[in-house]
């Protein structure tokens, strides 16, 4: 038993760009609380404290050490008053009451079916809530029109709430390679997303398409795709154009921080291995994959954005924000000297 006393307080960056966090996890009693609570806040669309509750649970996945007392915290950035009594309320009781009151609430566990279709955000899943939809049955009963993702989405429910092994990611980048060579000898296919961080499983698989040569990437896209389709590979697949090259009035501001690379959404269907075959009679499994096709000059900063985190991300914005700032104002004062 450690005393509180020879607990040393840790002293970690207010950013999570600037810190280094492994996979190992001395806290997921925390972090688990603290994530609930910040996806519960994103499907209500509060965004600001989704925000707070992610990055008070990226702190505590960089804590070296287990924490067991509320001193332990003293001092340490990111964590708001909300957090910090979730944190209390699961040193002290196990668990936190909000979380528990969270997880039974007939809303958070509609939210949470309904998000689970591909194809449904917090926005359509709060509308068919209000319309009295809570689950998949009464959704197939109500008549409610859905898109072709959606439909793709439901079909493959279960397949698709499945995680991600990766296993099943390197299967799959063997096919997308295979498809890329067939198309375009030299083209490069880089694995990103979750399993490029280490993480063992994922929601979906990530890969970044690129060629050596600049200019050679442009039509790659629908080539693979048309090729992934021949094969039989695709279940679902809707790419959507680079807005930027398309826009006939100068570059179109994106909608959000989202790049403007070529991306193809798709559904997989990815054949299971021996082992898995035997547990269940379906010889295949639904797999969400995400093609993004980059010219190589862009390829570095298109690797660095679909690696993530989404937490890395936006801090790494904030932080080059402030720097960016700060090297303004030293070289005005620089020049005001002059
Ligand atoms: N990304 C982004 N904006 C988007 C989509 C993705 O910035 N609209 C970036 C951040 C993500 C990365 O791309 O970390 C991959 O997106 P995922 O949603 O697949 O997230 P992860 O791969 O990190 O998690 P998971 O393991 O759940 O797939
Ligand atoms: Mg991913």
């Amino acid at each position: 038993q450690i005393s509180e006393a020879e607990v040393a307080l840790f002293s970690v960056s207010s950013y999570a760009c600037q810190r280094r966090t492994t996979l190992d996890n001395h806290n997921s009693n925390l972090t688990d609380a603290l994530s609930l609570l910040a996806e519960n806040a994103e499907l209500n669309n509060e965004d600001g404290r989704g925000v707070a509750f992610r990055r008070a649970a990226a702190l505590m996945k960089a804590l070296p050490t287990q924490v067991i007392s509320m001193s332990q915290l003293r001092g340490l950035p990111c964590l708001g008053e909300h957090s910090l009594r979730v944190i209390k309320d699961v040193l002290e009781n196990g668990v936190s009451s909000e979380v528990e009151s969270t997880k039974q609430s007939k809303r958070y566990k509609a939210l949470k079916i309904l998000t689970g279709i591909f194809g449904v955000g917090a926005k359509t899943a709060d509308r068919w809530i209000r319309e009295g939809i809570y689950n998949l049955e009464q959704l197939r009963h109500s008549g409610q029109t859905l898109n072709r993702a959606q439909k793709s989405g439901l079909e493959h429910y279960d397949d698709l709430n499945e995680p991600v092994t990766k296993a099943e990611a390197d299967a799959i980048g063997e096919i997308v390679q295979k498809a890329v060579d067939s198309v375009l000898t030299g083209s490069q296919v880089a694995l990103t997303g979750g399993f490029r961080r280490g993480k063992l499983t994922g929601h979906d698989v990530d890969f970044l398409i690129t060629h050596p040569e600049e200019g050679k990437e442009v039509g790659l896209m629908p080539k693979v795709v048309a090729w992934l389709e021949s094969q039989g590979f695709l279940l679902y697949q809707k790419t959507t154009r680079n807005s930027y090259l398309e826009s006939k009035d100068g570059p179109a501001r994106p909608a959000s921080n989202m790049d403007r690379f070529e991306r193809c959404f798709s559904i997989f269907k990815l054949t299971k291995g021996k082992e898995q075959e035997t547990a269940s009679h379906k010889i295949w499994r639904a797999v969400r994959v995400d093609l993004v096709v980059s010219p190589i000059s862009q390829f570095a900063f298109a690797v660095l954005g679909w690696t993530g985190s989404k937490v890395i991300l936006h801090q790494r914005r904030r932080y080059l924000l402030i720097l960016v700032w700060s090297t303004s104002l030293h070289q005005r004062e620089m020049l005001e000297v002059a």
